[in-house]
């Protein structure tokens, strides 16, 4: 054990200074209106029974979350059937821009499940403190082992899938003192190819990962605290089957300084400033594919580095928070294709010509109690962007299609909400709206010549893209008690210069036996809705039921569908728990998509309905732990896929899983 110790602390050492939050401030103050998905494993709020499972399939349990899946790994995340571009994923408050072309690395994709305790989900316009978004955001909140705990803590987990004989091996160190702390992680990944229910193997979707997360704090004083903290993430060998392309390799480093300072005066209690950035390096390529009609390698590159500060107060009936925001990210992307005979030249070409944005923005938000039951929310924000694109090579090219386009843009984005919310006994209402606007991404305003192998037309950028505007309303209604919980949620989003690729006949694709070109337009509005309906029972003690239904819409101006828009879907499952013992079953499934977009080259995804089944028992001895969890997902190995598969690639078969958790606590002395 001692051994042990010193190890974690010498490693932990890595990175110096630390963050005085408490511990594991699963505190939901300012937050009313957001969702918590829980994902550190200790919590007991933690509803997976795979918990060892991807990061993915964790998020994946919450209603406003759909994934976009292109293979078994790395799948991109949409907010209330928003598309990526329309949201704004951050780790601890950082902004990471992901370095694909081909969103093949979503933020979520660099960070794993023992780094983070919990996502923080926000809706709309009230997602916008570090970022504009009319989507929402989710922050993906690290795990702190915090002050003041005296203990040494550590897991060491292993786990394995039948399926695809994913091999999942780390370990998990937490050192906690009066004065300071360390955390230290990392977990390995290995997976190889996965059989769909017709047991028919999905050629490439294996993939590996490794991923090291380290953070310290020290407390300054009583009232202050430094943490710092740095991920280490690299994926290798990771095949997209729904792509026709793969990676050979995706790496980050992310890292961050923070200051935290608590009870400035009666009115201002928390302090926080952080420093950060960020690099993203994917290389992408189809070495591994036998027969291609041009060898291609696409190799992208992302740099981000930024700071906010946000400082949270109260004052008689109002609870407040106010943070400022700046970022600076560059984004290149180049694609050199090799003909195969070798008399022709290679081509080159840059797909994000070296794009710089740069962001400034402020947030404030204020909850007013102003009587018992009744609390008014508002909030409102402003950001300045700039987008300058560096490469004189990738003006020029850029230029054939835009003669007059400038190499920088200025936009200045705002936004406005408010929400109020009644809670007689044991019933709860909410209703808002919004108000917010959001720039281009990187691909949308500069992208050149992206080939999508769903509607398989070459995207080129459009520079002159005015912001998109959404006008929103959201409603929830609730009701709870010892033995039933009911909560309906909706919400409405009417987007004004909706982004939109758009075909452009008469120009011709670069890539081989691709449809056309289409170029990002405008078009006068889409609207997107959503609504979800959740129930809980507790049949007797330990022994509960629960039950959920989602359905999503998405339009344009001329009624045609959207893609990737969720049909009605629903879900089931029983619990049981008693003492150290826990069981469940459940069932997910959909109707037959009947709304979707022929022009995104989609087609009905058909009903499914699939099984699972999982239970775990824990073993206690003093302060540590045994933790075996089994279980099977697809149960009766049906064959499915579901509208968020990239071209309809089906899904896994029947999967059968096993968890192995020992924890070991050691108390330390108070001595420091
Ligand atoms: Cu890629």
């Amino acid at each position: 054990m001692k051994q042990l110790l010193c190890c974690a602390l010498l490693l932990s050492g890595l990175s110096s200074a630390g963050q005085t939050v408490p511990a594991q401030k699963d505190s939901v103050k300012v937050q009313e209106l957001s969702g918590v998905i829980v994902i550190s494993r200790q919590a007991s709020r933690n509803k997976n029974s795979n918990l060892l499972s991807t990061l993915d399939q964790y998020l994946s349990s919450h209603e406003q979350v759909d994934l976009i899946k292109r293979g078994a790994y790395a799948w991109e995340l949409m907010l209330n059937g928003l598309s990526s571009e329309r949201s704004v994923i951050t780790i601890d408050g950082m902004r990471i821009y992901g370095a694909c072309t081909d969103k093949m690395d979503p933020v979520s994709s660099y960070v794993e499940t023992t780094n983070l305790s919990r996502a923080d989900v926000k809706n709309g316009q009230s997602g916008n403190a570090h970022g504009t978004s009319i989507g929402g955001s989710l922050d993906l909140v690290r795990k702190k082992s915090g002050f003041g705990n005296n203990r040494f803590s550590t897991n060491i987990f292993s786990g394995f899938e039948s399926n695809n004989r994913q091999r999942v091996l780390g370990t998990d160190l937490q050192y906690s003192r009066s004065r300071w702390y360390s955390d230290l992680d990392f977990t390995i990944r290995k997976a190889a190819n996965y059989r769909d229910g017709k047991k028919q193997e999905i050629s490439y979707s294996q993939f590996s990962k490794f991923n090291l997360s380290a953070a310290a704090g020290y407390k300054i004083d009583n009232h202050s605290q430094v943490e710092a903290s740095v991920i280490y993430d690299d994926a290798r060998d990771v095949g997209y089957p729904a792509l026709p392309m793969d990676v050979s390799g995706a790496k980050a480093v992310i890292a961050s300084l923070a200051y935290t300072k608590h009870h400035l005066s009666n009115t201002w209690q928390e302090w926080e400033t952080k420093l950060y950035h960020n690099k993203v390096t994917h290389v992408m390529d189809d070495t591994k594919r036998p027969v291609v009609p041009i060898r291609m390698d696409m190799p992208g590159w992302s740099t981000t580095t930024g700071m906010y500060s946000r400082i949270e107060g109260a004052l008689s009936r109002h609870q407040f928070k106010l943070t400022a925001t700046a970022h600076h990210n560059r984004s290149l992307a180049e694609m050199t294709m090799y003909p195969n005979d070798p008399a022709e030249k290679d081509m080159f070409m840059l797909t994000w010509p070296d794009v710089h944005t740069w962001y400034a923005g402020i947030f404030a938000e204020d909850n007013f109690m102003f009587h018992r039951k009744w609390t008014l929310t508002g909030s409102a924000g402003a950001g300045y962007q700039q987008h300058v694109v560096k490469d004189e090579s990738g003006i020029k090219s850029l230029q054939i299609f835009y003669p007059d386009m400038p190499s920088v843009k200025n936009r200045f984005l705002k936004n406005i909400g408010w929400s109020v919310q009644y809670q007689p006994g044991n019933w709860r209402f909410s209703l808002g709206s919004s108000y917010s606007e959001r720039a281009p991404g990187v691909s949308e305003g500069y992208g050149f010549y992206l080939f999508n192998s769903f509607d398989r037309f070459d995207y080129i950028g459009n520079p002159g893209l005015k912001n998109e505007q959404s006008f929103s309303l959201n409603g929830t209604a609730s009701y709870a008690n010892d033995r039933i919980s009911v909560k309906g949620q909706g919400n409405w989003f009417h987007i004004r210069n909706y982004i939109l690729g758009v075909p452009a006949p008469g120009l011709i694709p670069m890539t081989i036996g691709a449809a056309g070109i289409k170029i990002y337009e405008q078009v006068p509005f889409a609207t997107v809705y959503s609504a979800s309906l959740n129930a809980s029972y507790a049949i007797v003690s330990g022994l509960s039921i629960n039950g959920k239904a989602i359905y999503r819409r998405g339009f344009t101006n001329e009624q045609l569908d959207l893609p990737m828009i969720q049909p009605f879907s629903y879900g089931g499952r029983l619990q049981f728990s008693r003492a150290a013992f826990f069981a469940e079953a459940s069932i997910d499934g959909a109707v037959k998509q009947a709304k979707y977009s022929q022009l995104f080259g989609e087609t009905a995804a058909p009903a499914y309905t699939i099984a699972s089944l999982g239970g775990g028992y824990q073993f206690k001895w003093k302060e540590n732990s045994i933790q075996v969890r089994v279980g099977v997902d697809n149960l009766f190995n049906h064959y499915y896929t579901t509208f968020a598969d990239w071209n309809r690639v089906p899904r896994m078969g029947r999967n059968f899983f096993l968890n192995l958790i020992i924890g070991l606590t050691e108390p330390l002395h108070t001595v420091q």
